[in-house]
């Protein structure tokens, strides 16, 4: 053979060699190629290097040259092809044709809901929010607001004492004392925000709840202001026909009343919800205790107020007939989700 023969068969390899791996479907396929083309034994390319030994060794030299040279080019070839053939590595993997997910709608969680409602109520009356902290000061969760020393209330079985003289307040009052502390009258606010008793979660009971408190202090305000105010609120907000109020107790107000609307599922002639009574409670009010507006450094003699406090959950277990309050806790979605509008 000579080396212009040898060279032509050489790169007619490459040619054939370079198509046959392109037309390889599959790794199977791959491979017998390859081993057609480098394989030890039977490959073509070993064939042509068989017949090098016969050549002058110029032409030996030239020769072998160009066989390595068509062997690199077969080889990168083998990997590229083996490279596209492949499986995709990892990833995701994405179907075009799937259908969309139906498109999520938040809600607004059902206390808040009557948070907002109420306070959207009272911004109308000249009440403002006001909001503070929910690690509290002993004192300004019991002693500005005319506790006695030994208070049931401030036991450590019904309250989670922090140490140091801090505790989780058992209710919003503080917030209102550190108003009433910061800006001089008239005050007008209403307060929300979460408070803490040491209970365990049952049907009617959680250790973390909602309240909702609302403060007016000014000169000249009395009882007269009060029950305007409420009964307006009552009947804006629960649609109520009949309101009434009842004397009640609480250390913070004197005088103090509870505040009741008729029952709305029975109309007032007696059901379970109103437990046969035709009332349903709504909230706990009076006239601020002149001690509480000592407490906070205002004047008694010149300044008077009222006050009022409720449970924004009761609210909505009344107002969406909820069956229990641990719906309001459980954050399943079932039940969140049919508050969306
Ligand atoms: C209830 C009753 C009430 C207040 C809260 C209050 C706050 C200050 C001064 C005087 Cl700073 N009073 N708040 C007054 C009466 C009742 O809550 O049943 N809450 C769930």
């Amino acid at each position: 053979m000579t080396l212009d023969e040898l060279l032509a068969i050489a790169r007619q390899l490459e040619q054939d060699g370079l198509a046959e791996i392109e037309r390889a479907g599959d790794a199977p396929a791959l491979e017998s190629v390859r081993a057609g083309l480098l394989g030890r034994k039977s490959g073509r390319l070993n064939d042509v290097m068989k017949a090098l030994p016969a050549l002058g060794s110029d032409d030996r030299r030239v020769a072998g040259a160009e066989v390595n040279r068509v062997k690199g080019a077969l080889e990168s070839a083998l990997e590229a092809r083996k490279g596209a053939l492949a499986p995709r590595a990892a990833g995701p993997r994405i179907d075009p044709t799937m259908p969309a997910r139906r498109q999520w709608r938040g809600s607004r969680h059902p206390v808040t809901l009557v948070i907002d409602e109420i306070v959207a109520i009272f911004r109308e009356l000249g009440f403002t929010v006001a909001l503070g902290p929910e690690a509290e000061h002993e004192w300004y969760n019991f002693g500005a607001l005319n506790f006695p020393p030994d208070h049931p209330a401030m036991d450590a079985h019904d309250t989670l004492y922090l140490g140091e003289g801090a505790l989780l307040r058992t209710h919003t009052s503080p917030v209102q004392v550190r108003a009433l502390q910061r800006h001089p009258p008239p005050v007008r606010i209403l307060v929300p925000g979460n408070v803490y008793r040491r209970d365990v979660f049952d049907p009617s009971h959680a250790p973390m709840f909602a309240q909702l408190e609302g403060l007016a202090v000014d000169e000249n305000v009395t009882f007269a202001d009060l029950k305007a105010t409420l009964t307006r609120f009552a009947t804006r907000f629960f649609g109520a026909a009949k309101t009434r109020f009842r004397p009640s107790y609480f250390p913070f107000t004197e005088p103090s009343a509870e505040l009741d609307i008729a029952c709305q599922v029975c109309g007032g002639t007696g059901c379970a919800v109103c437990k046969q009574t035709g009332w349903v409670e709504i909230l706990g009010c009076g006239m601020v205790h002149p001690r509480v507006l000592e407490s906070a450094g205002l004047d008694a003699e010149r300044y008077t107020g009222w006050a009022f406090g409720m449970g924004p959950a009761r609210v909505a277990v009344n107002r969406y007939r909820l069956p229990n309050i641990r719906l309001l806790y459980d954050s399943d979605v079932r039940f969140l989700e049919q508050f969306a509008r």
